[in-house]
């Protein structure tokens, strides 16, 4: 039943013959998280993204509860009373005591409701909150540590709140016990699922982490992380970087909850060793994917998005600009600033060998090399902008003189005479051509950087470009982009938002070392878009489990894991490169690999697992609870692509077949039919 085009959800559902409804039931689903109508990070985007399945599977029996941030609140969220008696009375119950708590629907797909807790309302609580938490579970929470208090407000608010809530389903429910599961995602909601617990609330409870706070931390550092995970003193090494209270309420969520989950087998293993518990189910992270009603909608929209990119680099490179853009391609790296947990580190060294590579063999071929992590800045730099100006100016210009000479040449031809060469473009408008050439020329290289960073001389970033020689010379076939800010629409230098972004590029790189699971390349994949993974990121392993030959479909993944670390730079090196030589058909029959895989990442199919999660607690709780638990996807292996001839074992890369480089043979297009006809089978 799984793995369809197009199909809809609740149909589905129902085709599983699920019995009763959520309503029918009395069962109720709270998910809960710091990042709930509040952009901050990566479970935005889950929490977001899975809106629409849980709100089509549970109605209005699905309520999502997070802090209210007044400024995404405001653009996010339409305030309004829930749909049910029972929730606006246990809300009503928690404004008598005197917080403040709005709720109202998330302007997202689904359109779900949402509970937002004001934590300023209750700060005056805080000390009552704190010296709870100390008397029962011996958790201490330092006073300057504010971002850990607040989770401690959040969490105080919405046990109480679930607490009522649960009293009043009971009430209001026909003779139906009420049956109510709340979801916590990371330690900062985590507060809430402790406090359930050391009241003994009877509320089934799931805990996801997303990432563990001691993993984080320790990556960062220069820690040989995964070969002595079962080496680390937990306690001593959260205390040496002061985030042991944390650590402590991050790890009593994960042991009181009754089903534990993590977002890949990879942080499982983390959590098993670092929290000590091995989670109940693993929950891996899913898309809202949309589908076009055309298939080739998308490679479209690659070709509109790469000519905005295209206009970009014209301005960024004038003066430079001696290099084929029909020859070039773009690679980029996104994501938070963590510059060696992200790959950052590795994949500025392996630029530095495909640049000498390409000098080398093919120096016709140019690559872009965009970085985007928001960093300090003062700003974007004067060079930056000055180039868009001139290359804006030179286009106003011939646009004008285009026009004039279109007059001119009407005029003429009306006449009945053929236009003169020296008629058409006049001299004055020769030596405004000329000043504009003139105004092209610069002092020194095109920046790497868009932005004036603060702190430049420490930045990690710019330190690797330096170390490694990428200053954007003519010569250099890798000239990279640092851009220290997260790309928007109004934003002057792109105009793109961060999806047109990624569909006009070739080739996201995502050599990550620290990667629960990775939303970046999943993103890449579900608009058609190659990418390089690693096999320590939670999406590259998943995708390793389910898919014969990962790069055959244009998922890459760097070992980074059983090898050394200059190992890995070279072999991400060597991808680049390889990359850099498929030819465009190549990589048009790559793209529609890539795309292929969506349904593999859709909610639709993943949600099982958070289903799966929920039914665990459930039982737990309320063990008359009947319900059947599904099956997971199970591994799938998606196959080789047929048009892929079998590459003998010494091959390095596998590339779509049009496998003459610079081939023009049609077969592959028909191979393709061939593969699609096969999918269309499975
Ligand atoms: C898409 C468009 C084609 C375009 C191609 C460029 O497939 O539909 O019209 O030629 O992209 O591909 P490239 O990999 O060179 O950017
Ligand atoms: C975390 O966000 P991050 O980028 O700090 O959670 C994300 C959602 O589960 C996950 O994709 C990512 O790997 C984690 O690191």
């Amino acid at each position: 039943r799984r793995f369809y085009r197009g199909e809809s959800y609740s149909n589905l559902l129902a085709c599983m013959d699920r019995g009763m409804t959520a309503e029918e039931e009395n069962r109720w689903t709270f998910e809960v998280a710091w990042e709930a109508a509040n952009k901050v990070g990566g479970i935005y985007t889950v929490v977001r993204s899975k809106t629409l399945v849980s709100t089509e599977e549970l109605g209005d029996q699905y309520c999502l509860i997070g802090p209210y941030k007044e400024h995404s609140a405001r653009t996010e969220v339409e305030e309004g009373p829930l749909a049910t008696d029972s929730l606006n009375k246990a809300v009503d119950s928690l404004r008598q005591r005197g917080f403040k708590v709005r709720t109202g629907r998330w302007l997202v797909d689904g359109n779900p409701q949402i509970i937002l807790m004001d934590i300023g309302s209750a700060a005056w609580k805080l000390d009552e909150f704190k010296s709870e938490l100390w008397n029962k579970t011996n958790i201490g929470v330092p006073h300057l540590d504010i971002e850990a208090n607040d989770a401690i407000i959040l969490g105080y608010m919405v046990a109480d709140f679930l607490a009522e809530f649960k009293n009043i389903a009971e009430e209001l429910g026909d003779g139906v016990p009420a049956r109510v599961l709340a979801h916590f995602h990371e330690w900062q909601a985590g507060v809430g699922l402790i406090v359930l617990r050391m009241r003994h609330v009877n509320v089934a409870t799931v805990f996801t982490t997303h990432a563990t706070l001691l993993g984080r931390y320790l990556c960062a550092g220069s820690i040989d992380f995964y070969n002595n995970l079962d080496k680390f003193n937990v306690d001593e090494e959260a205390g040496k970087r002061q985030i042991y209270h944390r650590y402590c309420m991050e790890r009593a969520a994960a042991h009181l909850t009754h089903c534990f989950t993590t977002v890949s087998e990879i942080t499982g293993f983390e959590a098993e060793h670092l929290l000590r518990r091995k989670p109940d189910v693993i929950t891996p992270n899913g898309l809202n994917v949309k589908k076009f009603s055309a298939l080739h909608e998308f490679q479209n929209l690659h070709a509109v998005s790469k000519e905005k990119i295209h206009e970009f680099v014209r301005g960024h490179f004038y003066g430079h600009y001696d290099f084929d853009l029909d020859k070039t391609l773009y690679f980029f790296i996104a994501g938070r600033y963590e510059f060696g947990n992200k790959g950052a580190d590795v994949f500025i060294e392996a630029l530095a060998r495909l640049n000498h590579y390409l000098k080398s063999t093919h120096p016709d071929i140019t690559v872009v090399a965009f970085m985007i992590f928001p960093a300090k800045t003062n700003n974007f730099n004067v060079e930056s902008l000055r180039g868009h100006a001139v290359t804006k100016s030179l286009r106003d210009t011939i646009g004008d003189i285009q026009n004039k000479i279109g007059k001119r040449m009407y005029e003429i031809c009306l006449s009945g005479r053929l236009p003169d060469g020296d008629v058409l473009l006049q001299k004055e408008e020769l030596i405004r051509l000329k000043r504009c050439i003139f105004s092209l020329q610069r002092e020194g290289l095109p920046p790497v950087t868009t932005h004036n960073v603060v702190d430049d001389w420490n930045d990690p970033v710019l330190n690797s470009i330096r170390r490694c020689n990428l200053f954007n010379t003519t010569h250099d076939r890798v000239k990279v982009v640092f851009h220290p800010e997260f790309l928007s629409t109004t934003n002057p230098l792109f105009g793109l938002d961060y999806e047109e972004f990624v569909r006009g590029c070739h080739l996201g790189v995502f050599p990550s070392y620290y990667e629960p699971w990775g939303y970046t390349p999943a993103e890449c994949t579900v608009m058609g878009i190659p990418s390089i993974t690693t096999n320590l990121s939670g999406f590259g392993c998943f995708m390793q489990e389910h898919i014969a030959d990962p790069m055959s479909y244009g998922i890459y993944i760097v070992d980074r894991r059983y090898i050394a670390l200059e190992d890995s730079i070279k072999q991400l090196a060597q991808y680049m490169y390889d990359f850099a030589r498929l030819n465009r058909r190549q990589r048009i029959i790559q793209r529609n690999r890539t795309e292929r895989l969506s349904d593999l990442l859709d909610w639709r199919n993943l949600g099982v697992y958070y289903r799966q999660a929920r039914l665990k607690a459930l039982h737990k709780v309320y063990p008359d609870y009947k319900e059947e638990m599904e099956n997971g996807i199970g591994t799938l292996r998606y196959p080789r692509p047929l048009s892929e001839p079998p590459s003998p074992s010494s091959s390095r890369v596998t590339t779509p077949a049009a496998s003459v480089h610079g081939s023009d043979d049609e077969s592959d297009s028909v191979d393709e039919e061939g593969e699609l006809e096969e999918l269309r089978r499975q």
